[in-house]
Parts: C-alpha cells; structure tokens; sequence
C-alpha cells in the first residue's frame, strides 16, 4: 500500500495577494472570508482537505506587512506564528505587483525556514505572459524555491497542480481529522467572520479597520433545523456605530441579510440572526480588548 502523507502548509504573504482565495480553492470550501480590502484576515485560518493519498492541513494567516500600530503587529506576529509548525510553506505573491519592500520583509523571516517553500504567483488572470516570466526571474533572484508555481485562485487555474506538488512534499503521516472535516474553527468564530465579511465590504475608510464581530448567542434548534445567532459588532467611536446602523437602520440591516444568506448556506439551516453594535474606544489600541476579541498572540 503506498504510504499516506499529512502535514502543515502555513500560506503567507503581503495583504490582499489572494492567501484566503487560494486556501478556498485548495480545500473546496468557504473556510476563509474574502474581500477586495487588504488585511481581511485576522487570524489563523485552517482548512483540512483529505485525499486518498494524504492530508493536507492548511493554515491561512493574516497577510504580512512593516507593522507600526499594536494590532497590525499582533496580525503580523499571528502570520508568522503559523511558520513554526508548517511541513510546506506557499509564499504567495500578485502576478500584477511588482516584489516590494514587504516582500522582501517576508523573504527575510522564511530565511530561516528549512521546510520547502513554494512560490505562488497568483492572479495571472490579471496579467500576460510577457509580464509573467520576468517577474518569475525577479523572485528567483531573491531565493532559491523549491518550486515556482503560477495560479489563479480566483479562476482556479493550476490550484490542481499545486496540491500535486504539495502532496508530493509532504512528510508520511497519520490522518489528525476525520475525511469529511474541513476546518477546525469553531462555528462561533466561522459565524462572526461571515458576519465581519459583509461590514468589511459594506463599509469605507476606516470602518473595516475598526471593526470586530463576537458572537454572544449561537443556538441550534434541531427539531426545526434553525441556529439561533446574536452577534455584537464593535467599533471604536460613536460617529461609526451611526454609519454602521445607517439611516433607520438600514445598513445594519443590510449587513444582517447578506450575512443571513451566507450563515444558511455555510450551516445548512435556517438562520434567525440578532445583531447589535457597541462602541469600546481605543480598542484596536489596547492589548486587553485585542486579546477579549479574539487578537491574542497565538
Ligand atoms: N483577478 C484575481 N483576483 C483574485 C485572485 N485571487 C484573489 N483575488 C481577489 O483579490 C482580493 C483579495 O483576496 P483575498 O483572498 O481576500 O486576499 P488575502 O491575501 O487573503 O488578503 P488579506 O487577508 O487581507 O491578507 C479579492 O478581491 C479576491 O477576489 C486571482 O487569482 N485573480
Ligand atoms: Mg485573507
């Protein structure tokens, strides 16, 4: 019988190069919320997909950046958490950008990484192929990977041909989850992150930056297949607790249907969601609250 694989494969990269897209796309589930805003990802995301040659665990992790303020640090310390265990590494970049100063801050932390790290060129939908190879020479340059491998999470072309790769990388190993899992996240958080994916992109400026979505109720009511869900939504000052209800509660309400359909879809099930908004000022800036909300050091 040939001999079944498993491991870790930490994804990494600058903010918005399509980490969460591809980590969809590879498990063949929504387990990661995605937007068109940088830093969506706060956390350590996994998703678990099981073949019958082996298992691979993948970790999605919030994207990397020159962080100033506490809360772009815990995010970027969270990312880099996610290295330590990881079998695989998949350093994912934007066929449409250029490497950057941020790229070469991630280069420098996977400098100690002795696992393989493979090179993800993704949105190539965006670009052609002129522009392509020269940038693939570029990143060369900058280190020797185990493999270079051009994607469109988005579109899902060559996401097979990375699993391949990823299989063939991994060490032997047991099977740590059932078949049918794919994500060990609560169902609390998966909900909040629904519900924070909708103010993300229901919202502008600063809002999505100052937002955090905690789930106080999740109830199942199995005789009539419903989840009962209330959730809070926190921002830091009164004038974004206006925005975030809108005139006469509209864009709360806006934020509850979106997300309503999302959460019956992911849970199979009739959704009955409350939610509410609370300010707590200076959040983002105090370790405290970070932690309360989910912002902990890993
Ligand atoms: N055209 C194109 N767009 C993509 C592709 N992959 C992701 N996107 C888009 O890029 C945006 C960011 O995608 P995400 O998957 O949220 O990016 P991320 O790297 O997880 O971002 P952070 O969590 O903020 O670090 C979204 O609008 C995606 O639809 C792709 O292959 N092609
Ligand atoms: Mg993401």
């Amino acid at each position: 019988m040939p001999m079944f694989k498993s491991g870790f494969i930490a994804i990494v990269g600058r903010p918005n190069v399509g980490k969460s897209t591809l980590i969809n796309s590879l498990v063949g589930e929504k387990v990661a919320i995605i937007t068109p805003k940088p830093q969506t990802t706060r956390n350590r995301i996994t998703g678990i997909k099981t073949t019958a040659e082996g298992q691979m665990i993948f970790i999605d992790t919030p994207g990397i950046h020159k962080a100033r303020t506490l809360f772009n640090r815990r995010l970027v310390d969270t990312a880099r958490g996610a290295l330590s265990d990881a079998d695989v590494v998949l350093f994912v970049v934007s066929a449409e950008k250029e490497p950057g100063n941020d790229d070469d801050f991630i280069l420098e932390t996977l400098r100690p990484v002795e696992v393989p790290v493979v090179l993800v060129i993704n949105k190539i939908d965006l670009v052609t192929r002129e522009r392509l190879l020269p940038l693939i020479d570029d990143y060369r340059r900058r280190r020797d990977f185990r493999e270079v491998v051009p994607t469109s999470a988005l579109k899902g072309f060559s996401v097979d041909r990375l699993e391949r790769l990823i299989l063939d990388l991994l060490p032997e190993g047991p099977k740590y989850f059932p078949d049918d899992i794919f994500t060990d996240l609560p169902e609390r958080f998966l909900a909040a992150e629904m519900i924070r994916e909708k103010v993300i992109i229901l919202t502008r400026e600063e809002i999505p930056y100052v937002t955090a979505v905690t789930v106080d109720t999740f109830r199942e009511v199995e005789q009539k297949n419903l989840v009962v869900i209330q959730a809070t939504i926190t921002v830091e000052k009164e004038s974004q607790k206006g925005i975030l209800i809108g005139k006469k509660g509209s864009m709360l309400k806006e934020i509850g249907t979106k997300a309503r359909a999302d959460l019956e879809r992911f849970f199979n099930a009739a959704v009955y969601l409350e939610l509410f908004v609370k300010v707590s000022p200076g959040w983002t800036r105090d370790s405290g609250r970070l932690r309360e909300y989910g912002y902990a050091k890993d």
